[in-house]
């Protein structure tokens, strides 16, 4: 045990601070609460426009907050996304942020200082719940998925953790409590691989009666270890006292994340909620099924509502509304057909996911990293829309500003203070912002560059418009937010003017 100052004068900080200042300090730093959703796009989410879908506690949170317009992710898939957010230091400037494995090494270095380790040395109670895919362990494919997978969230500032490892279709199928798999029997433990299956057991490409939940959509992979009637991503053997029940995965993040708030609730916590929703394969729970009348991607869409409402309730109930600051947002844009038959295609009707914006998922146009943003700390924000330029990245730094933190030199190195912005004092946003997909892009409010590259136009698979090309692209977002037109032709001087944004920012 470290002891400080006082200890070792032997007076107790009771008495060098009186009990009443040590209260007041608290008391003026509020929780924080990060509701990160996956793959949930603009328009999936009714506060943002779109008359198919009803998302009602969103919309409650958004009524007591900032609603912004012009908010963005850094990278348009959730490995990188959620790099640059819990970092402050963009995902492209390390070639190893891509979509992670289930058993990829961690890829925020211990070292690194994150928002959590922020948190944390202002004294706040840290944990994160749910999705996870940064990599937990030293090296890929080093973990001890039976014993103590270390390195692991501690190490990178969270007190508490339970997460799952990586995807909801990447084995392996557990959680993660503390760097422990939750519910494992000793006698059968768990094997994972990426490279090879494991003899004896059985695989979705070989055995498709075995795929009474799901199956994979045609010729889009996720054919390999079988869990719960899935087939899945990667090779997984044993732990089956362990295995997820995916119709449960939002119940379970949801309840440890409601413990997490009463367990902390006298003192200020940084909680860090990553749902599953609406990430495949889509397994609502049966309260949602058929709810939407969108079939399953719909139904976990209310799903997500449905843990945000809880965590408010919550907060009500124990009389913290008033002193939480919530950020709502997602990793990345939406997919409608990433990888399973489960009818998401057919049944989506008039709903836009995405807004009036163009692409999606994985996608260097609008809709690959506009996401829903919220921020809400009631009495605090200003109520109401910001058309502010805003991005994720800028979230360590607003929020170090919060607590009355100094960022360190060489921590968040990317991230800007735009505390004011973030809670509505002004509408004062960034002059730009730059996103990762196939290539990088620049926008500022009005013009979006995407630097020329050779990736496919098009990925059939999950009908996305990727928007790589071999030729410079720039759209002006205020004329053409859809971005039919490529205006770079026309406007050299403005191509110019971003692309040297670009290569100043790729320099530092
Ligand atoms: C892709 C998967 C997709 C999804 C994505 C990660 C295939 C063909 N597609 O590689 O289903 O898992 O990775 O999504 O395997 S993300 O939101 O976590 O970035
Ligand atoms: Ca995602």
């Amino acid at each position: 045990m470290k002891k400080n100052l006082f200890g070792l004068l032997g007076l107790s900080t009771s008495l060098i601070f009186p009990a009443t200042s040590l209260f007041a300090q608290q008391t003026k730093r509020p929780n924080v609460i990060f509701i990160l959703a996956d793959d949930i796009g603009y328009g999936d989410l009714s506060c943002n426009g779109e008359k198919t879908i009803h998302t009602p506690n969103v919309e409650k949170l958004a009524s007591r907050g900032v609603r912004f317009t012009d908010a963005h992710a850094v990278a348009a898939t959730s490995t990188p996304s959620r790099y640059s957010m819990l970092t402050g230091h963009y995902s492209w400037r390390r070639d190893d942020t891509g979509i992670a494995a289930g058993n990829a090494g961690m890829i925020i270095r211990p070292e690194q200082t994150t928002l959590a380790d922020m948190f944390k040395s202002s004294g706040y109670a840290t944990g994160a719940i749910g999705k996870w895919h940064l990599g937990l362990g030293d090296k890929t494919g080093t973990q001890d998925w039976n014993g103590f997978i270390t390195p692991g969230l501690k190490d990178i500032g969270f007190d508490y953790s339970y997460i799952m490892a990586a995807t909801g279709d990447r084995v392996p199928c557990v959680f993660v409590e503390n760097q422990r798999v939750v519910n494992l029997d000793p006698n059968d433990p768990i094997e994972v691989s990426y490279e090879k299956p494991f003899p004896g057991e059985p695989l979705g490409k070989d055995h498709p009666e075995l795929l009474t939940v799901l199956k994979p959509s045609v010729n889009h992979g996720h054919n390999q270890a079988i869990v719960n009637g899935i087939s899945r991503i990667g090779f997984m053997k044993g732990g089956k006292s362990a295995l997820w029940k995916d119709e449960n995965i939002a119940d379970s993040i949801t309840s440890k994340a409601i413990s997490f708030i009463e367990n902390n609730k006298n003192h200020p916590f940084f909680l860090y909620f990553a749902t599953n929703d609406a990430h495949v394969p889509r397994v609502p729970n049966p309260r949602f099924v058929g709810k939407s009348g969108m079939g399953a991607r719909g139904d976990a869409i209310l799903e997500f509502d449905w843990s945000v409402g809880e965590i408010m309730k919550t907060l009500e109930k124990l009389g913290l509304a008033e002193n939480t600051l919530i950020v709502l947002t997602s990793d990345n844009g939406p997919v409608v057909d990433d990888g399973y038959q489960d009818r998401a295609v057919e049944l989506l009707g008039k709903h836009r996911p995405w807004g009036p914006y163009r692409g999606g998922k994985y996608s260097n146009f609008e809709a690959g990293t506009r996401i829903p943003f919220i921020v809400s700390w009631p009495g605090k924000t200003k109520t109401g829309v910001s058309n502010a330029l805003v991005s994720q990245i800028d979230l360590f730094a607003s929020l170090s500003s919060l607590v009355g933190q100094k960022k360190k030199e060489g921590v968040a190195p990317d991230s800007q203070d735009y505390l004011n912005t973030f809670l509505g004092k002004t509408k004062k946003g960034r002059k730009y912002v730059i996103e990762q997909a196939g290539a990088l892009s620049v926008s500022t409010s009005d013009w979006k560059y995407i630097t020329p590259n050779n990736g496919p136009a098009y990925n059939k698979l999950t009908n996305t418009e990727l928007g790589n090309s071999k030729e410079p692209q720039l759209y002006n977002l205020k004329t053409d937010r859809g971005e039919k037109v490529n205006v770079a032709a026309q406007n050299f001087q403005k191509v110019e003017e971003l692309k040297v944004i670009l290569e100043k920012e790729k320099a530092l």
